[in-house]
Order: C-alpha cells, then sequence, then structure tokens
C-alpha cells in the first residue's frame, strides 16, 4: 500500500496567511495531481490553541524568528498562526479534500511544538499516524506539502525512523528558509537518514 501524505496545506502557510510560505500555494495543484496514483491519501493540519507557546506574543519582548528553547528543546519563535478553528488553520479551499481518508491534528499542546505530524518535537506524544498507516498494511509513503524544512522534513525523518520507505517530493513541496539553505539543507539531512528526496 503507497500514501500520500500531505503537510499541513493551510491557509496561513499560503500566500496572504500569518505564517506565509514563498510561493506556498504552488504545491496544492501539484498535490491535487498526485492523489489519484495512490492507495491512501492522508492529511495533517497544523492546530494551536491561541496561547500556543511557539508563538513571539507569548514571549514578550522576543521578536518572530527568534531562536529560544521551550522546555529544554530548540524553539523558533513564530507569529500566531493556524490558530484551531480560525480561517487561518482551514486546510485551503483549492485542495481537493475528496480523497483524503483522515486528517491528523498537531501542536495542540501549548507547551511543545509539533512539526512531525508523528509526534511532538521532543517525541513525548505520538499522533496516532504510525499505527494508522501500519493499520492500514501502508509500507510506502510520499509525503509533500508546508513547510519543506519543517514540518515535511520532521515528518519524513520520523516516518523513515518507522520503517516506511519515505520520499519527500520536492516539486509539491515548498519551504520557510528563514536562514538562506534551509530547505537545501533539510533534505540533504533527510537523504543521510534514507529518505528519498525527488
Ligand atoms: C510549521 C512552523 C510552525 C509547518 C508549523 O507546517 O511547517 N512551521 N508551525
Ligand atoms: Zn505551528
Amino acid at each position: 500500500m503507497r500514501a500520500l501524505l500531505i503537510i499541513d496545506v493551510q491557509n496561513d502557510f499560503c500566500p496572504g496567511g500569518a505564517l506565509a510560505v514563498p510561493d506556498g500555494d504552488a504545491v496544492i495543484p501539484a498535490i491535487n495531481n498526485l492523489q489519484p496514483g495512490y492507495d491512501l491519501v492522508v492529511a495533517s493540519q497544523d492546530w494551536h490553541p491561541p496561547d500556543h507557546r511557539s508563538f513571539a506574543s507569548q514571549h514578550p519582548g522576543q521578536a518572530v524568528g527568534t531562536l529560544t528553547t521551550l522546555d529544554g528543546l530548540p524553539q523558533v519563535l513564530w507569529p500566531d498562526h493556524c490558530v484551531q478553528g480560525t480561517p487561518g488553520a482551514a486546510l485551503c479551499d483549492a485542495l481537493d479534500q475528496a480523497r483524503v481518508a483522515a486528517i491528523f491534528r498537531k501542536g495542540t499542546d501549548r507547551d511543545i511544538d509539533s512539526y512531525s505530524a508523528a509526534f511532538d518535537n521532543g517525541r513525548r506524544k505520538a499522533t496516532g499516524l504510525i499505527p494508522y498507516l501500519r493499520g492500514l498494511g501502508v509500507t510506502e509513503v510520499d509525503v509533500v506539502g508546508l513547510a519543506t524544512d519543517y514540518c515535511v522534513s520532521f515528518t519524513a525523518r520520523d516516518l523513515a525512523d518507522a520503517g516506511f520507505t519515505t520520499a519527500v517530493l520536492r516539486h509539491a513541496c515548498r519551504g520557510v528558509n528563514l536562514r538562506p539553505g534551509d530547505v537545501d539543507r533539510a533534505l540533504a539531512q533527510l537523504t543521510e537518514v534514507g529518505v528519498a528526496v525527488r
């Protein structure tokens, strides 16, 4: 069984959104075209409470983009984004959801960020994605969506670690590139842990 995993194609990550990824909406037609080629299509959704501690607004005096630590883990401070139930948190209307069998929400615990769709950043709690895929007999997962250097990359690494044959499809991903070269570095690190980048 081959699955397509669509990461965080949400309004806040697209142009005009709170944490807009450059050219983020370009992934949507690419992902719509890919979907018919898979046995299973699954999505994730970044889904934060309004006082999530990854938000710079929760750290007076600290600017968006600052690198700090949260509960002992490295943490970039982000603008408020993907707040539960807001239009910014919704999956983009142009994304074809007809074949999306399940949506895994993440980042719901205010005290820890969750880039991966499988575990929080401290690998303390699981979302259930991995047992869900295993239970359906999935062995191969192609990962697409937003953002390449955060949620796509963390998810692909966790899936490869869990034993899935994992690939990231570059043409259907876009990255933040907070520091120039972040996307290229993230993809290079993925190839080192056995994720195919194509
Ligand atoms: C993401 C930063 C903060 C992502 C989510 O979906 O890549 N990035 N929250
Ligand atoms: Zn987030």
